[in-house]
């Protein structure tokens, strides 16, 4: 039998959070449905993981990575970054360029050459890094709109062997792309890379749709049910689509934890005489939160019996505060909230209850398991694990989710989440009220079926089957 790769992960950030404690520094591994899904397999393939660290030069990333890795069983190489760096290529042409267009948000983009050099030259020095430590046996796993170049940089290095890639975001439809002024280059990099991962169908006919536009030459050779294999200067690129998911049974068992459970109930007694629901989102402009207030606000002025039975619990964690843009979306949410208040408040009843702030994950899960409904509306996402967390924690099975048509997380839910377009305030508003006089069994039903839909398809599935060995073997030049 051939002898297991071992994998290395290379993502912006490192799964860590460096911080210091009085005088001593200390690592501990970060939160997300990442590190989650992936610490497993890399520390059953001995593996290693890339990034920037996301702390100044000052602490002694040598000792704290040596640290972490006798504890965690696999290792940390860190790409440092400079302020200006961070700037110009994460701030700067990730997030105000990329990331808005591939989430069909044109008017939010800004289009910087200056910007595009700091990308290049960042995905560089990521290669350089790979460099590094990873031999040619290693299986090379890049993650994510902020390293799209990466594997470009590595054959110009010499680098032959195969490469993967996963797009946690959406990827645009050729008329959107269009508008990028380097969307060539970012095309041949992207069909450097020998596997291409989605999280949707739609994205990954995006993506063949934008080849075949833009770049004369290559051709789709078969397109499966799974899997597209594009010919492109002499090779054969294969792309799919792997909606990435939780890890079910954690969620699931941290949910009837005695101190979740408590959690849960003291929110039910604050919140005893009416329904909950629920909305969590980082502060950002693809979340939809501003039409999701007013839908909020439509559902009040069209349905009374809402009054003083339902609240819209809404927490907003804090994200690119020092940009203006989000700033002046913070005041948007802050006026939206005083008026809608202002207006329909009565004595013991807040229609909506704003948190600016992140929870820590205890509190999390007691909002999810409490909340007798979530209100999951994004203009656009590339998956939204809230909506899979949510499900995983209605461990009563009597939540309802309502779901943005346009998050990718509807192409697996959309049966019996209730799917509404955030754009159409009328139909939101109305979901919510049929999500509040729903009969019990019809929730249980849904929820019964959500809960064993991403039960079945959890995270550790998403990175077998992305791994799946035979997906990744480097095609031969034709
Ligand atoms: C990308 C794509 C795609 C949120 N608030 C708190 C908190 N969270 C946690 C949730 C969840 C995560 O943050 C957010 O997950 P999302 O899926 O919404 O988004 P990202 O991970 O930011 O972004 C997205 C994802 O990648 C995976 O591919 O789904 O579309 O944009 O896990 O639980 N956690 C805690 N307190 C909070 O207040 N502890």
């Amino acid at each position: 039998m051939e002898k297991q790769k071992r994998l290395v992960v290379v993502s912006n950030r490192l799964p860590i959070v460096v911080g210091q404690q009085e005088e001593a520094w200390e690592i501990a591994p970060g939160s997300g449905g990442l590190v989650t899904a992936l610490a497993p397999i890399l520390k059953s393939r001995n593996g290693l993981w890339i990034g920037w660290p996301g702390c100044g030069e000052e602490a002694p990333l040598d000792e704290l990575f040596a640290r972490f890795s006798q504890e965690h069983n696999y290792r940390l190489h860190p790409v440092p970054l400079t302020e200006t760096e961070v700037e110009k290529y994460y701030l700067g042409f990730s997030n105000e360029t990329l990331w808005p267009l591939f989430h069909d948000l044109l008017g939010h983009c800004h289009f910087s050459q200056e910007n595009w050099l700091a990308y290049d030259e960042v995905n560089r020095r990521f290669a350089e890094g790979i460099l590094q430590v990873a031999t040619e046996d290693d299986l090379i796993w890049v993650q994510d709109y902020q390293l799209a170049l990466v594997g470009a940089h590595l054959r110009q290095m010499g680098v032959r062997q195969s490469l993967a890639y996963f797009l946690h975001i959406p990827f645009p439809s050729p008329d959107l792309l269009r508008r990028l002024p380097w969307k060539i280059e970012l095309l041949r990099a992207l069909l450097e890379y020998d596997l291409i991962g989605f999280q949707t169908l739609r994205d990954r006919r995006n993506f063949t749709n934008g080849v075949l536009a833009f770049l004369p030459g290559a051709e789709v050779l078969s397109r499966q049910r799974h899997y597209t294999l594009i010919k492109w200067k002499n090779r054969v690129i294969k792309t799919g689509h792997f909606p990435i998911s939780i890890d079910f049974d954690q969620f699931d068992a941290d949910a009837r934890s005695t101190e979740v459970a408590d959690a849960a109930w003291y929110l039910h007694e604050k919140f005893q005489d009416h329904q909950l629901i629920l909305g969590i989102d980082r502060l950002d402009y693809t979340k939809g939160i501003p039409e999701r207030f007013l839908a909020f606000e439509r559902a009040l002025q069209k349905y009374p019996a809402l009054h003083k039975n339902l609240s819209l619990l809404q927490v907003v964690v804090p994200s690119r505060t020092l940009v203006p843009e989000y700033q002046t979306l913070k005041e948007e949410l802050d006026g939206l909230a005083g008026r809608i208040n202002g207006h329909f408040a009565e004595p013991g009843w807040t229609p909506i209850h704003y948190q600016f702030r992140s929870l820590d994950r205890v509190q999390l899960l007691a909002y999810y398991r409490t909340s007798e409904m979530a209100l999951i509306t994004p203009l656009r996402d590339g998956m939204n694990l809230v909506a899979k967390e949510y499900c995983a924690c209605s461990v009563d099975h009597d939540g309802v989710l309502i779901l943005s048509e346009f998050a990718g997380a509807a192409d697996q839910l959309g049966k019996e989440a209730l799917l509404v377009n955030p754009y159409d305030i009328e139909e939101t508003a109305d979901a919510i009220y049929r999500a509040f006089t729903m009969e019990p069994e019809e929730r249980r039903r849904r929820m019964h079926r959500l809960r064993a839909q991403i039960r079945r398809n959890d995270v550790h599935r998403w990175a077998r089957s992305f791994l799946a060995e035979n997906k990744i073997q480097r095609a031969p030049p034709l």
